[in-house]
């Protein structure tokens, strides 16, 4: 049985497949919300400082101009993986504008988590094939150490603007050129070739190449093309659309005036396409922070009157948590709780409802490989925990482990899932590839259910995760990317690393380790299998979990790590 988005949806506008994103977004022509023209698409939550839409237009333009020939490269020259670039930053309102003129070149971005190590952005860049690094004075060594490590040359590492508050004092280092030279510079160049593609040439080029482990493995580079992104921001347009129906129209467009909070990390698929790319087409005013920081963004919320919270589950969490400090704010704008990433559980969605009655909390639910989301709920038909109705353009089916489809509401299985945004695959990983997209659809590895809402909708619930993958604060970890880090410490004969719950993070890796005959007694070995992962992880991926010892690890007759068994009796040692 496959599962449909309703009929009562606006239908999906046609996904312009001969453009690239940045066209997309700044050419009126493509639907963008007339009254978006009017509204600054980011604003520094910090200074406040913004470009307008006009402005914003031109300085993509002057990105890619001094771009181009800061690097030599042309919009009608070479593959696009010929101009990858890295970035390596905390968000700022320049990034997105500079990641659309490296669009308008026709080239690929691949953006890194700021938290991560120089080992974990060196191994990005070498597998991205990254020409260039564009990062920011506070990672700079961090930058340089991977640089350095990937063979990357230090004057093809540049940076980009971020607010004096968070440059601790230090001041742009000499010898390094920045976004804002390269815009001034591309001032005076002469005008870029327009980019000569034809029809389908948006859906076969990469834009972004962001890095998700999978269903299994170490992270892979997703290649999401150009049309990918622009079907996801047209099919959450739609579904906006549909529930904005009542509200005055402007040219036949629901006005809107909501401004957002962008303080989840540009790097990850969520922010990137929903708040920075379907917020702006729609109208969004979008508030950008560097990083969280609680009373910065309670502040944020309070100067701005944000009406819309993205947040993940722990954010939402450390809010309740620190109901003390959130009381001296004044946070009677915001309308809407928008959540994914990592389930929201049910308690703490009633007690966010208990202290902020008059905020509707929606769902949403989505993958990188599906270039963000696949379903969401609207208000009038949010039910908690449910992570709302398929999106227009999507098909779901549910399969069992036994590879049978599920023909009924209530039966849980694999959710598997065709959508004009389901990415092009994993770069340079045919065996991944086969095992997760056939024909347009997409194995999610995660377990679903399909349950039928208040208003005759279907509503998707995600209820257990079958998949490898760990989630911290919604970002993702590896188990198996820990697993041969941890093989490399001398103390570790065989190991594995799976999830337990966490209440503030939502789960944390924990690490079952045989020891080896070298390794010294089990407080030895911990304190130095954990200090193993803080020298060279990003904080996320730390075995916050613990470790665990065993006598052997439990494998399949293939040598595949039994995890459920892992998983199961780490539950039913919790409940002893
Ligand atoms: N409930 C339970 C959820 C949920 C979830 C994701 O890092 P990635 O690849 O991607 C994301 C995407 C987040 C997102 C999607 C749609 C949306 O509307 C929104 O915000 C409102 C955010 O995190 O991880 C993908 C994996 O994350 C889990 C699930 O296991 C999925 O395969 N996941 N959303 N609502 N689990």
């Amino acid at each position: 049985m496959v599962f449909l988005p309703g009929p009562q949806y606006a239908p999906l506008d046609p996904i312009p497949d001969d453009i690239p994103i940045s066209e997309f977004m700044l050419n009126e022509k493509y639907g963008r919300t007339p009254h978006a023209q009017s509204r600054d698409p980011f604003t520094c939550g910090l200074t406040g400082k913004s470009y307008s839409s006009r402005a914003t237009v031109d300085r993509v333009d002057h990105f890619a101009r001094g771009l181009a020939k800061e690097l030599g490269w042309a919009p009608n020259r070479g593959t696009e993986f010929d101009k990858t670039v890295g970035v390596f930053s905390v968000n700022t309102i320049d990034a997105v504008p500079f990641f659309w003129g490296v669009h308008r070149l026709g080239g690929v971005v691949s953006p890194a988590n700021a938290a991560y190590s120089a080992a974990e952005l060196k191994y990005q860049i070498l597998d991205s094939g990254a020409k260039a690094l564009f990062t920011c004075v506070p990672l700079l060594s961090v930058a340089l150490e991977a640089a350095a490590l990937a063979g990357l040359p230090k004057n093809r590492v540049y940076l980009m603007d971020v607010p004096e508050a968070i440059m601790g004092g230090a001041k742009v280092p000499s010898g390094f050129k920045t976004t804002e030279q390269l815009a001034e510079a591309g001032k005076s160049l002469p005008s870029l070739e327009p980019l000569n593609w034809g029809p389908g040439e948006g859906a076969r080029r990469t834009a972004f190449l962001c890095y998700s482990s999978g269903t299994s493995g170490l992270p892979k580079g997703v290649m999401i093309s150009h049309r990918n992104v622009i079907a996801n921001t047209l099919q959450i347009t739609a579904f906006e659309k549909y529930h904005r129906a009542s509200q005055p129209l402007t040219n036949g467009q629901p006005l809107h005036t909501d401004v957002s909070i962008g303080l989840l990390p540009q790097s990850h698929i969520y922010a990137l396409v929903v708040i920075c790319h379907a917020g702006p087409y729609r109208g969004d005013q979008v508030v950008i922070l560097p990083k969280f920081e609680l009373n910065v963004y309670l502040r944020a919320i309070q100067q701005f009157k944000i009406t819309s919270l993205f947040l993940v589950p722990p954010i939402i969490i450390n809010m309740l948590r620190s109901q003390d400090v959130c009381s001296k704010y004044d946070l009677s704008s915001v309308k809407t709780l928008f959540t994914g990433a990592a389930p929201l559980g049910m308690e703490t969605a009633l007690d966010f409802q208990k202290v902020y009655p008059n905020v509707v909390i929606r769902q949403g639910y989505g993958l990188t490989e599906t270039s963000t989301v696949v379903s969401s709920t609207l208000p009038g038909d949010v039910v908690l925990g449910s992570s709302g109705c398929f999106l227009p353009g999507v098909e779901a089916r549910i399969m069992t482990p036994e590879g049978e489809e599920v023909t009924s509401y209530d039966t849980p299985g694999e959710l598997v899932v065709r959508s004009p945004s389901v990415v092009l695959g994993y770069l340079n990983n045919e065996k991944a590839n086969k095992e997760t997209f056939e024909d347009g659809w997409m194995r999610t590895g995660d377990e679903a259910v399909v349950r039928k809402g208040p208003n005759d909708t279907e509503h998707v619930y995600i209820v257990d995760r079958i998949k490898e993958l760990i989630k911290v604060k919604g970002l993702q970890v590896a188990p198996a990317e820990l697993e041969a880090h941890l093989l490399t410490h001398p103390a570790v004969a065989d190991c594995a690393v799976i999830a337990i719950p966490d209440d503030a993070a939502g789960e944390v890796p924990k690490a079952v380790v045989v020891k080896s005959a070298s390794a010294g007694s089990d407080e030895d070995a911990i304190e130095a299998i954990k200090k193993h992962v803080q020298d060279h992880k990003a904080r996320h991926k730390w075995l916050k979990g613990g470790v665990r010892f065993m006598d052997a690890i439990p494998k399949s007759p293939s040598g595949k790590i039994l995890r459920r068994l892992l998983r199961d009796q780490e539950k039913e040692a919790r409940r002893k």
